[in-house]
């Protein structure tokens, strides 16, 4: 008999057409009234997959009482109820690494395009204001001074980008990782104050809700970029917006915000910001090698009883 697995929100669909073949799933997006679904057959299901976009609640996790493991397309977990799955022994997996490189890529796009104009000048080209005169002067990149709000797997990949492009690199993260070369900061404050791009790379969650303060945006300073290819709640967006619009720090490139998929209005006018819907790793590479964790991680599980990439 095939394993019954319960999916919340929608896949790749190479991954809802890999998984239709292995396991017998049922699609709770489908039910038009999920709850009603669930008090009736929530028992029936040992598996729960889904994906760090929609997560997986306490209510959810309380609704299905065979439950025996969760498998989450995304290396997030901010949205994943981990209390309530390790109450009720349930394992749960991510998708780590196989992103690192796309999101440390997209990164540096955005770190190059908020800096050099490059959105900026596209609309310029495209309005056709060449004709009519020359494209303000930009900043520098190379040479400059990287910070680093985060110094994971993805927060590590963009520092050792960085070498390329000659930047002095320093970090805050919430301990000094150690065998690292680049030198800690003791505040997510100082780190601002000292770099000329602040890269917010670290997990969502509680933990990190509006780490980037308006006292933090206030010590990036006038000359200073902040980059978010993080989560949207690291960065207090109220703070960013007064920040970005009275000119108190020099642009920001955002792949996420606060409240997807809605960007501040007072941004869409902005020039010196750049704004992403949450892409960094979407090719389809990488979303191909999530997928193949995925489900390398419900088979491994239901044939070897565990995770490869488990969440610690
Ligand atoms: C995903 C992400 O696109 O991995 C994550 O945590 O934010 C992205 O890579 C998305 O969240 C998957 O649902």
């Amino acid at each position: 008999m095939k394993p019954r697995l319960l999916q919340h929100g929608r896949l790749l669909s190479s991954l809802e057409a890999a998984i239709a073949a292995e396991f017998d799933v049922h699609p709770l997006w489908k039910e038009a009234d999920p709850q009603a679904f669930l008090a009736r057959h929530g028992s029936e299901f040992s598996g729960l997959v889904t994906s760090a976009r929609v997560g997986a609640d306490a209510a959810l996790i309380e609704a299905l009482p065979a439950l025996k493991v969760i498998a989450s397309f995304g290396v997030g977990y901010e949205t994943l109820d981990l209390e309530s799955a390790r109450r009720r022994g349930v394992v749960v997996s991510n998708t780590p690494d196989v992103l690192n490189d796309c999101v440390a890529d997209l990164a540096f796009g955005l770190l190059i395009d908020v800096a050099r104009g490059i959105s900026a000048a596209d609309r310029f080209v495209r309005r056709g204001d060449w004709e009519r005169g020359i494209f303000p002067l930009t900043t520098r990149v190379s040479g400059k001074r990287l910070g680093i709000l985060g110094l994971g797997r993805i927060g590590q990949t963009i520092a050792r980008r960085s070498a390329g492009f000659e930047m002095d690199v320093r970090y805050h993260s919430r301990r000094p990782v150690p065998d690292v070369p680049w030198t800690y900061e003791a505040s997510a404050a100082s780190l601002a104050e000292w770099a000329d791009f602040l890269v917010v790379a670290c997990a969502g969650g509680a933990a990190t809700r509006h780490l980037v303060s308006a006292e933090v945006l206030q010590s990036l300073g006038p000359d200073g970029f902040l980059i978010n290819i993080a989560r949207g709640s690291v960065v207090d967006e109220r703070a960013l917006v007064s920040a970005l619009s009275e000119r108190r720090i020099a642009g920001a490139a955002l792949d996420v915000f606060e409240n997807e998929p809605q960007v501040p209005q007072e941004l869409l006018a902005l020039d010196n910001v750049v704004l992403l819907p949450h892409i960094a790793s979407g090719t389809r590479e990488t979303r191909q090698a999530m997928a193949d964790l995925v489900l390398a991680n419900l088979r491994s599980y239901f044939t070897k009883g565990r995770l490869e990439t488990p969440i610690a």
